[in-house]
């Protein structure tokens, strides 16, 4: 005989689970007691945001789904951001949830809600569980779902009752996704296209991506001298020294990339959704029927038609498809020309233009270009800070790059506890900005706890720089709603035990980086810059005198 919340602590054991995040609520202590003697790592949070927002980032590392547990009511609604996260993501995720006892449901008891309701629309999935006896069966069906076709999150409650309550009943069985491979008739078909094709583009994009994937999908665009491209925060997909990779389509992109998108006459989509960023907002590639002959590879079959119509729509597991890819004989290339000028347009787009102030962020990204190791970990959140993160950043590896496709604030900080977390050895870099970092600030207390020496890079611009430049583009000099007062970053930082330093200009960041990771302890290095360089091509002025 097992207790509720021991069943279900051996279902995550058994599913390979190895770290869970949470914030303790009365509502799951069985579960709790079951973690206080498993191998499985239980890392405290200080807010339910940081916590899913650290499960999505294990999802999107490890490709297993990050846990999250959180009590009813208050507990779940602020986990709902990591949710949406991994939804947008596609990210393998568990929230798992205290719920009131099953003989209260309905009366809207203490901190209830429908768990089935509220996140409905957010989760791939959420259902509530109605006895203890039948835990394996939920467990394993929530790990099937959260990783089959598009990876996502799948949100289980938890009565209370039913976690105490004891049962007989078998485990279940680890749970592996279905593997499905490209039939030789598409194969066959994508090779035809490929080879009436002038100025093909590869895009890749998430939904089960893996390291294999990328040497696979990178071989067979080196074979065929393809160019291909990232969508918005998979930088890390391709290995960027390729002569094959020509940039990431991402939020403020290059206009010579974007040009290539349009221009295409074919698009191979492997993974990803075409989305409203890298699609310039649905110009790039216009729904239903682009005027690019379109290859869309998704392992879901209800991601392929649902905003473009393919050309062929191909349903297979990424890893898969890569693989079959490779085994193609290559087709002989009408598109050097065009492949070579998009590589070197990347190349020029990796230079920075010089910036007003102190601190020039182009200088610093070109230090850590040089500096950071192939496998040390990059994660940040939302705001202008990112386009310098992004654009001027080079990624060599899959798994190094743990950024919100969704654009959610706060997200930076948790994504580099859990990045820590699972690679202790590794250098794990944060970039936020003065409004991201302070959105989950007290995750800094969770770093400390657990002794993870991350290094947060502080873009300090004293606002909210993304929205204040759409709102001078669009209401010139009519400020409201955008200023910053801050508080002083480097104390805030040694307050909670972190070490801390303000870098006052370009030249002192070299050391002050080496000084952070001697610290050996969580270290935020603000970065104070003129917020005249709102962005890396915009002046804060130069704005205001075209509107
Ligand atoms: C959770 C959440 N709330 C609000 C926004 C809207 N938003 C996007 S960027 C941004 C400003 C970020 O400010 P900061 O971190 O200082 O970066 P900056 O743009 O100044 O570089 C805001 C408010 C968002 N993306 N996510
Ligand atoms: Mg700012």
């Amino acid at each position: 005989m097992r207790t509720g919340g021991r069943i279900l602590v051996d279902q995550l054991e058994l599913n390979g689970a190895d770290l869970a995040f949470c914030v303790p609520g009365e509502s799951y202590l069985p579960v709790l007691d079951a973690l206080y003697d498993s191998p499985i790592r239980l890392i405290t949070c200080r807010h339910e945001q940081g916590a899913a927002n650290a499960a999505e980032a294990y999802g999107k590392l490890t490709g297993r789904p990050g846990l999250c547990l959180v009590t009813r009511g208050p507990g779940a609604t602020q986990a709902a951001v990591g949710v949406h996260t991994a939804k947008q993501d596609s990210s393998p995720m568990l929230l798992l949830v205290g719920q009131v006892p099953r003989a209260f449901r309905g009366r809207e008891a203490w901190q209830e809600l429908d768990y089935a309701q509220v996140f409905g629309g957010i989760a791939k999935a959420a259902w509530e569980v109605d006895s203890a006896e039948r835990i394996p069966e939920h467990m394993a069906e929530a790990y099937s779902l959260a990783l089959a076709g598009r990876p996502g999150p799948v949100v289980l409650a938890l009565p209370e009752d039913v976690l105490a309550e004891e049962a007989d009943v078998a485990d279940g069985i680890r749970v592996e996704p279905e593997r499905v491979a490209p039939s030789g008739v598409d194969l066959d078909r994508l090779r035809e296209l490929l080879a009436d094709a002038e100025r093909p583009l590869v895009v890749v994009g998430e939904g089960g991506w893996t390291a294999e994937t990328s040497r696979d999908v990178q071989m067979f665009c080196e074979a065929n001298a393809l160019p291909v491209a990232c969508a918005f925060r998979c930088q890390d997909f391709v290995d960027n020294r390729s002569p094959s990779y020509v940039g990431v389509l991402g939020v403020a992109m290059d206009e010579a990339l974007a040009g290539r998108l349009r221009d295409a006459d074919l698009v191979l989509a492997i993974g990803g959704r075409l989305g409203e960023v890298p699609t310039l907002r649905y110009t790039l590639l216009e729904p239903p029927d682009p005027r690019q002959t379109l290859i869309h590879v998704h392992p879901d079959a209800r991601e392929l038609g649902r905003v473009y119509e393919p050309d062929l729509a191909i349903v297979a597991t990424l890893t898969e498809f890569a693989s079959a890819l490779c085994a193609l004989d290559p087709v002989e290339p009408r598109w050097g020309e065009w492949t070579s000028a998009a590589r070197a347009d990347y190349e020029e787009n990796l230079r920075a233009v010089p910036m007003e102030g102190d601190v020039d962020l182009g200088e610093v990204m070109a230090f850590l270009r040089t500096r950071l190791p192939g496998d040390a970990v990059q994660t940040c959140g939302a705001g202008n800070f990112t386009v310098w993160a992004h654009r001027f950043a080079e990624f060599t590896q899959f798994g190094t790059q743990a950024c919100p496709r969704s654009g959610s604030m706060g997200y930076g900080l948790p994504a580099a506890v859990a990045a820590q977390l699972i690679h202790p050895e590794r250098i794990v870099v944060c970039f936020t900005g003065d409004g991201d970092f302070v959105m989950s600030s007290p995750e800094l207390a969770t770093a400390v706890q657990y002794d993870l020496p991350i290094v947060v890079l502080l873009v300090n611009n004293g606002m909210y720089a993304t929205i204040r430049m759409h709102q001078e583009r669009q209401f010139p000099g009519r400020v409201v709603g955008t200023d910053l007062e801050n508080p002083d970053f480097p104390a805030l930082a040694h307050a909670y035990g972190a070490h801390g330093e303000r870098v006052e200009r370009t030249g002192d960041f070299e050391a002050a980086f080496d000084r952070a990771l001697a610290s050996g302890r969580p270290s935020v290095l603000e970065l104070p810059v003129d917020p005249e360089r709102i962005s890396p091509r915009v002046r804060l002025s130069e704005l205001r005198e075209r509107a």
